[in-house]
C-alpha cells in the first residue's frame, strides 16, 4: 500500500500516527508530496488532490483521513483503534469528529494567511479562530472520554489536533483554559507514534 503525505499536514499525520500505533509501519509505503504543486501521482490517486491519499494493495485508492483511518484500522494487523461496534465506536467517532472540526478551522486560518495581501479576509480568519475557541472547552469536557478511549482513533486525532495548534497557532494559550486537557496531552505527547511524526 502507498500513502501520500505532506510533512506538515495534520490530516496525514493522523494516519501516520495510526499506522505507528498499530505497529504496522513496514506495511505501508509513505510517499511525501507537496499537494500545492499539483503532483500528477496524487491527482491520479484522488481527484481532490489532497493528502492523505491511500493507494491500496488491490490498486484502488481512497482519500479523506477519516475514511483512510477506518480502512487501515480494519485491514492492518495490530490493536483496533476504533471498535467495530458499540459505545466505544461512537465515543471514538465523537472525539475524532471534534478533532477534525478544530483541525479544519486551524488549517483554514493558516491557509487564509498565505493568500496574497489584499485577498485575505480577517473576518474569515476570526470565524475559524472562533470555531477553535468553541472546540477547546468541548474537548476539555471530553477528557473522561479521552481517557476511556485508551489512545484509540479518538485520542490520537485529538492529540494531533492539539499539537497542530502548538505548531501553527503557538500564540494560543489553550492550556490555561483547559487544564485537564493539558494534563492528558502532556501524558501522551511523548508517545513514539507522535515523536516519529513531529512536523517541526
Ligand atoms: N478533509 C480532508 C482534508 C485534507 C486536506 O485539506 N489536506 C491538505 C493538506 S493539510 C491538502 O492536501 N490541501 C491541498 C489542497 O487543498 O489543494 C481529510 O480529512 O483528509
Amino acid at each position: 500500500m502507498k500513502l501520500y503525505v505532506a510533512r506538515t499536514s495534520p490530516y496525514a499525520r493522523k494516519i501516520q500516527v495510526l499506522i505507528h500505533e498499530k505497529d504496522a509501519a513496514g506495511l505501508v509505503q509513505v510517499l511525501p508530496v507537496d499537494p500545492w504543486t499539483d503532483p500528477a501521482a496524487l491527482h491520479a490517486a484522488v481527484p481532490a488532490g489532497k493528502v492523505p491519499a491511500l493507494v491500496t494493495g488491490d490498486g484502488w485508492s481512497l482519500g479523506e483521513s477519516w475514511a483512510i483511518a477506518d480502512y487501515l484500522d480494519a485491514v492492518l494487523p495490530g490493536r483496533r483503534l476504533l471498535p467495530a461496534e458499540g459505545a466505544g465506536r461512537w465515543r471514538g467517532l465523537r472525539l475524532s469528529a471534534l478533532a477534525q472540526g478544530m483541525t479544519d478551522a486551524a488549517f483554514a486560518a493558516v491557509i487564509e494567511g498565505r493568500r496574497p495581501e489584499g485577498e485575505r479576509s480577517p473576518g474569515w480568519v476570526a470565524r475559524q479562530m472562533a470555531a477553535i475557541t468553541r472546540s477547546l472547552p468541548a474537548l476539555e469536557a471530553a477528557v473522561p472520554d479521552l481517557r476511556a478511549d485508551g489512545f484509540g482513533l479518538g485520542g490520537l486525532s485529538v492529540a494531533v489536533a492539539l499539537d497542530y495548534l502548538d505548531f501553527r497557532h503557538a500564540g494560543l494559550d489553550w492550556r490555561g483554559d483547559c487544564p485537564a486537557l493539558a494534563v492528558w496531552f502532556a501524558q501522551n505527547i511523548g508517545r513514539s507514534s507522535l515523536c516519529a511524526t513531529d512536523p517541526r
